[in-house]
């Protein structure tokens, strides 16, 4: 027998029983198993340390909930669809499909090395049929209910490789040439960067194409509001959703606008709604500005060519200049479009004075924002008062500070604050915020609204390595989506071009429509890949589910995610779309509950010489020599799950060192037999300390502070060490704090978990074990322990600083009845050394002088 601890060969065996006895497969009667969820990798190649840090969270916390007698469900599977792959196939003259099975087995591999224990039985991978057909069938549902549009939307396009580009496509390239041979977008080039295309640097430019959207939009409120019964999500990422959602109140203003030619024909003009945080300011208003995709913009621009252009509408001229600013605007970036903006004929009344005002289509009022018009106060709105600087509009104060000592001239600057009116009729001297009510109130051109930041979903991707999206283009029918049983839509093979793949896959575009059986074409747009990772929780309840794509009952029983973890790269996207597909999947009817996870986790960043440790960087550490589950017991025991920590090779030396000398003391003590029967003095307090670290420790895993049981762990291996090399230890007491030990470390190091077990119980398996229990009630002592916790301290300041040989010596004493009496000592021997050094501790004689006390020998 060894005492030396073979890390990989034990993490071998113990890897073959646990697969051997199923440990790890949810029982399917389980009535309601605690769902820890790790979020699933994006198969990429190899696992990182995000990934270890990640799956060591859920694995340790899932282990502690199974020894503490729940069923777990602890499952994993793949995000495997998404453009890297496409790419990787690219360069390495493969396809997709084969570049993405070999990055999850190898990926598979790597969390098997790591002992993660995963029920395997539920594996899932996205870029299979299997999984996406049910995204097909999902779409196929939000589509009836009416929660899919297709509609005309800007995005990146290269004109070069004449394809779309995802933003992450589009790089920002420093220019070094201060002349651009990009003549059109003149000022851009200024700024010394540009936006290019990832693959052949070619300026990118922006095109209009119909995508497909899910309208999100319809849940921003209920997504907005459930934020704040989200209890178990971190503060941070509620406030994150909470500004991307951006809801604002305020009010809907009605305008009526002439000039612009309707269709009815009479005299009666436009009416067109602003959106504003405030309504008080109405009477600043100067000018009205709507953005260049708004329905009157269109209508200025296209005019009324029928009506022949000799009445009141939008005189030819205005109407190309009009259609030309609107052309343009469209196909640059908004950054770049600025304070842009061109005059119209036609001409804005003003609800409450009856002025007309000049209107505007402008590209800094966005399209998508409240309702895509506003009405220009640049007296009192930044973005206005730039806006009325560069187009010579006038600018008028219409509030002004209460504290009168505060300058304000808004011709130079926007006052921006709350205040008291003027040059505003009967509502002068009002105070801000009532002017806004009573003007809501008294007009009728003025009501109470709400906005949200949010946009909708796009979820359409020129791009093959995803979820061929389900509707079929026909020339008479229009757009029909294909029926159910004829799903999955599969991909085609793989056909290696510059642009869309789905394109250029002839045959598989060709198909006939499911209304009217005339030769149609397909969709050729994927979905994006956050739609399959929006509901694959759902898909591990029951992962082989052959006619739906989750089972509704079961879901009702075990939902919501008890326990989701993952990088705080997702604090927006990924959990606001699952959270949406959730409410939207309620609303079907296909689930009952409306949130999804109940306790969410960010886990922090493993740092190395203070960057991220990445394999892109070059610094990930691979400590081999020191085995798996080293760096899992490392990542877990350096910080709390939330906070950063660095790499150091010290500490995962300490890691390791811990386990060798935890494997050493069960051996030792199996081997030699040395114990003893008969009680002594200071049995009791170790026999306490035992209960003790069992209250703490499950304490800190019921919080997730897996550093600071470990610390407890391994506070409670030194004294038990202490305890043996002090006197013969007690036989039960001792193999009892061992076998303690082997518990409570087993769900962040399993394997040495099993080991010691194994060794000191001889039958059973950790994994299946009872969390231990205390033999008393340990909470009573919690105080107590307090106190000897300082003492200790106090005394290894001490003995650390003179180097005194004898440390176990005066531990042991410290940890007996005499405690208090310790502390005492200390204490005043410090102040009295103190007291008598000016300042300067004399430790030597403070240790002298604890030692020398007589009530402190121990009669060993
Ligand atoms: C008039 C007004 C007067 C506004 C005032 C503000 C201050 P912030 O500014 O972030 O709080 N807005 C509305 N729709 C817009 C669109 N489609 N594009 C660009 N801007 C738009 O956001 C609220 C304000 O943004 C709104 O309130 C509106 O300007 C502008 F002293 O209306 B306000
Ligand atoms: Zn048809």
């Amino acid at each position: 027998m060894t005492s030396h601890y073979d890390h990989a060969q034990i993490q071998e065996f113990w890897q073959y029983v646990w697969e051997r006895d199923d440990v790890y497969e949810l029982d399917e009667d389980a009535a309601d198993p605690t769902y820890v969820l790790g979020m699933f990798p994006y198969t990429s190649g190899t696992l990182h340390m995000g990934h270890v840090r990640n799956y060591a969270i859920t694995d340790a916390y899932s282990r502690y909930r199974r020894m503490q007698g729940d069923d777990v469900l602890h499952p994993m599977g793949w995000d495997a669809f998404g453009l890297p792959a496409e790419n990787a196939a690219f360069e390495r003259k493969t396809d997709p499909e084969s570049w993405t099975q070999a990055c999850i087995r190898r990926m598979r591999e790597e969390l098997e090395t790591m002992g993660f224990g995963y029920d395997w039985s539920r594996e899932i991978t996205t870029c299979e049929p299997d999984y996406y057909r049910w995204n097909q069938w999902l779409f196929k549902r939000l589509y009836e209910a009416g929660l899919v549009e297709y509609e005309a939307a800007a995005v990146n396009w290269c004109p070069d490789c004449e394809t779309v580009l995802a933003d992450a496509q589009v790089v920002e390239r420093e220019n070094e040439r201060s002349e651009s041979s990009d003549g059109a977008s003149g000022d851009a080039a200024s700024n010394g960067s540009e936006r290019v295309c990832w693959r052949c640097e070619t300026p990118v430019g922006r095109r209009e194409l119909d995508q497909w959207f899910f309208t999100i939009t319809d849940y921003a409120e209920e997504l907005h509001d459930g934020l704040d019964e989200l209890e178990g999500w971190p503060d941070g990422v509620r406030e994150i959703q909470r500004n991307w959602i951006g809801r604002q109140e305020g009010a809907r203003i009605t305008f009526e606008v002439t000039g612009v030619g309707d269709a009815a024909g009479g005299d009666e003009g436009d009416l067109v709604d602003v959106f504003s945080t405030r309504p008080e300011t109405i009477y600043g208003a100067t000018y009205l500005a709507v953005s260049p995709g708004h329905e009157l913009a269109r209508a200025l621009a296209e005019g009324d060519e029928e009506r022949g252009s000799a009445d009141e509408s939008n005189g030819p001229a205005a109407r190309e200049t009009v259609a030309e600013y609107v052309e343009t605007v469209r196909e640059r970036d908004p950054d770049e479009v600025g304070f842009s903006g061109v005059e119209t004929d036609a001409t804005a009344i003003h609800p409450l004075t009856g002025e007309e005002l000049p209107v505007y289509v402008a590209g800094y009022v966005l399209e998508d924002v409240g309702t895509g018009a506003v009405m220009g106060v640049p007296g009192h709105n930044e973005r206005d008062h730039t806006f009325a600087r560069e187009h010579g509009l006038p600018i008028e104060r219409v509030i002004v500070p209460e504290d009168e000592s505060v300058e304000t001239d808004v011709e130079r600057e926007a006052y921006t604050g709350e205040g008291i009116l003027e040059n505003s009729g009967e509502y002068d001297g009002l105070e801000s915020g009532t002017a806004g009510e009573r003007l809501v109130a008294a007009h009728d051109a003025l009501e109470d609204d709400v906005t949200y930041r949010l946009r909708d979903w796009l979820i359409s991707r020129q791009r093959y390595w995803g979820t061929p999206i389900p509707m079929v283009h026909c020339d008479d029918c229009g757009r029909v989506p294909v029926p159910d049983e004829d799903l999955p839509v599969e991909l085609p093979e793989f056909v290696r071009t510059t642009g869309n793949p789905l394109d250029a896959a002839e045959e598989w575009n060709r198909t006939t429509c499911p209304e009217c059986g005339d030769p149609a074409r397909r969709e050729t747009d994927t979905m994006d890949t956050f739609v399959d990772s929006s509901w694959y929780y759902l898909r591990f309840l029951s992962p082989d589910l052959a006619d739906a794509p989750f089972d509704t009952d079961l879901a009702n029983e075990w939902l919501p995610v008890d326990v989701y973890v993952g990088g705080d790269e997702h604090a927006i996207l990924h959990l606001l779309y699952t959270r949406f597909f959730t409410k939207a999947l309620a609303d079907l009817g296909l689930l009952e509950r409306r949130e999804p996870i109940r306790e969410l986790m960010s886990q922090g960043t493993v740092l190395y010489d203070g960057e991220k440790m990445s394999s892109s960087r070059g610094n990930v550490v691979a400590p081999e020599e020191y085995g798996a589950e080293t760096t899992r017991l490392f990542v877990l025991s350096a910080a709390h799950p939330e906070q950063d920590f660095e790499w150091t090779a010290n500490n995962v030396r300490g890691a390791y060192d811990l386990q060798q000398t935890l494997y050493r003391m069960a051996t030792a003590f199996v081997e030699a037999g040395d114990a003893r029967l008969e009680e002594r003095e200071h049995d009791d307090y170790v026999a306490r300390e035992i209960d003790r670290t069992i209250a703490a420790v499950t304490d800190e895993y019921e919080r997730f502070r897996f550093h600071r049981a470990a610390t407890e762990i391994q506070e409670l291996a030194r004294l038990l060490r202490r305890y043996r090399e002090y006197d013969r230890p007690h036989g039960e007491i001792y193999r009892r704090g061992l076998l303690t030990l082997a518990a409570l470390i087993a769900p962040m190091a399993p394997h040495l978990g099993e080991e010691l077990w194994n060794k000191l119980r001889g039958e059973g398996l950790a994994v299946e074990a009872d969390w231990p229990a205390p033999e008393r009630d340990a909470s009573a002592y919690q105080r107590e322990r307090q106190l000897v916790d300082r003492t200790l301290e106090d005394v290894r300041d001490i003995v650390d600083v003179a180097a005194i040989d004898e440390p176990e010596r005066i531990e042991l004493v410290v940890a007996r009845e005499w405690k208090y009496r310790a502390a005492e000592l200390v204490d005043e021997a410090v102040t009295a050394d103190d007291a008598d050094g000016a300042g300067t501790v004399d430790v030597d004689a403070v240790v002298d002088r604890v030692l020398a006390d007589e009530t402190l020998e121990i009669d060993a």
